[in-house]
């Protein structure tokens, strides 16, 4: 097979990416090692910048989106029973949407599909071969046939756990990670949101965030520790849980009902440097995590996609290379500052089991600043609307 760019990894970085692409003309090959229904599977994001809701609108998958998904011009954030609200659209006019990850990488399938996009599945071994010359290539296997893709550019777009950063020499790149004592227990439910907002909130128990996907369908996660696991907690337990940890006006209000999911994910923020190396460029969990308190993860991979995307465009249309050259600079700068947020706002709003009567102090400090200042809410709003490209 040929295709002007190979795209590994089936996730809303590489769909989104070839999708672009191919609304300029510019061939691609997604391969994913999982099947369609596993990667729809997955619960992860819920917040969309309007930057990746315009690079959706450009791959011409932004309808239902606009249907279904739900502007919040702010959010609530609590300790104790405090709790004040950052106005995003006073602050900086933007609303941010909350539509679910799973959701896009569905209609982005649906929009692959309807531009008879190709998409290989249950890939295994998949190797990425000269890298570092003008003609790189694929080799991988599919039911056991080996496969070979020939190309002009490879996107690693393949997650935490992908082979792309790993074809980056270790002499070559440079890991930078901090790992959190503590976990996420996230709560899937078919009852309505408590509140029509998200709630973060900082709590003496541990952090709690009230979310939702629809008028009908909740999304919840208490901090919960490492060695913690989901069958430790029936639902009745969850929910006393977080009414404990949300201001007491809001627990009375809460509607519970059965989980229809229930999982843990960890915390850490990763960055790896460079994001590329010859004509493979690495985008999104391929080359960065965040923890997810700053709802950057998702929309940090679009931004790198946007880049990648913009410079193809300039290489196949200008024949100029400055935007591939650059790249990783480029998206590096942007990726750092989301990790500084989702750092702080990590830092800010959960216990952490050293953390000493002085660090409590400052948490509160924080809190109290934030709470009571109109530029810090500012810097906070600039960041979770995100930041331009
Ligand atoms: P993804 O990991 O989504 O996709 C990579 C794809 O590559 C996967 O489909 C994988 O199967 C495939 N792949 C891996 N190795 C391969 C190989 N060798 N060959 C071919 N394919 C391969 N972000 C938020 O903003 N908010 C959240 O609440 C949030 N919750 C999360 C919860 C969990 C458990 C996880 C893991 C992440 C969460 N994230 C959250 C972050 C998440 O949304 C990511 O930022 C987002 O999925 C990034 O998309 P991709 O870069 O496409 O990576
Ligand atoms: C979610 O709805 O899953 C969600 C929302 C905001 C976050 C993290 C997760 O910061």
């Amino acid at each position: 097979m040929r295709t002007q760019v190979a795209i590994i990894g089936g996730g809303p970085s590489g769909l989104l990416l070839s999708q672009l692409l191919h609304r300029q003309g510019i061939s691609s090959i997604v391969i994913e090692r999982q099947t369609r229904e596993h990667v729809l599977g997955r619960i992860r994001a819920g917040v969309l910048e309007q930057g990746l809701v315009g690079l959706l609108e450009q791959a011409g998958c932004a309808g239902r989106l606009h249907a279904e998904g739900f502007t919040h011009d702010g959010t609530l954030i609590s300790y104790g029973d405090q709790m004040f609200r950052v106005d995003f659209t006073e602050l900086v006019g933007k609303p941010v949407v909350v539509y679910g990850q799973t959701e896009v990488t569905r209609d982005l399938y649906d929009a692959s599909d309807a531009s008879g996009g190709q998409v290989i599945h249950n890939v295994e071994n998949v190797v990425i071969h000269d890298a570092k010359s003008d003609a790189p290539f694929l080799t991988f296997e599919v039911a056991g046939e080996m496969q070979r893709i020939d190309c002009d550019f490879v996107a690693g777009c393949d997650g935490f756990h992908g082979i792309s950063r790993k074809t980056i020499p270790d002499a070559v790149r440079q890991d930078f990670e901090k790992i959190y004592p503590f976990g996420w227990l996230g709560v899937l439910s078919e009852t309505p949101p408590v509140n029509h907002e998200l709630i973060y909130a900082n709590s003496p128990r541990g952090f709690a965030l009230c979310s939702m996907r629809n008028a009908n369908l909740s999304r919840y996660y208490i901090q919960c520790s490492l060695d913690d696991s989901p069958a430790n907690w029936s639902d009745d337990a969850f929910w006393e849980e977080l009414k404990r940890r949300i201001p007491a006006d809001q627990a009375e209000t809460l509607v519970t009902g059965p989980s229809i999911e229930k999982s843990i994910a960890p915390l850490r923020s990763f960055v790896t440097e460079p994001m590329q190396w010859g004509r493979l460029f690495l985008c999104g969990d391929a080359a960065h995590i965040v923890p997810p308190t700053g709802a950057k993860g998702l929309n940090t991979a679009a931004s790198d996609v946007n880049y990648l995307f913009n410079a193809l465009v300039d290489f196949y249309q200008d024949g100029s290379s400055d935007g591939l050259e650059s790249y990783s600079a480029k998206a590096l700068s942007r990726v750092w500052k989301a990790e500084r947020f989702s750092w702080w706002f990590t830092t800010m709003m959960h216990q952490f089991p050293e953390q000493s009567e002085f660090d409590l102090k400052m948490q509160i400090a924080d809190l109290e600043f934030l709470r009571s200042s109109a530029a810090a809410q500012k810097a906070m709003a600039e960041n979770y609307v995100g930041l331009p490209y």
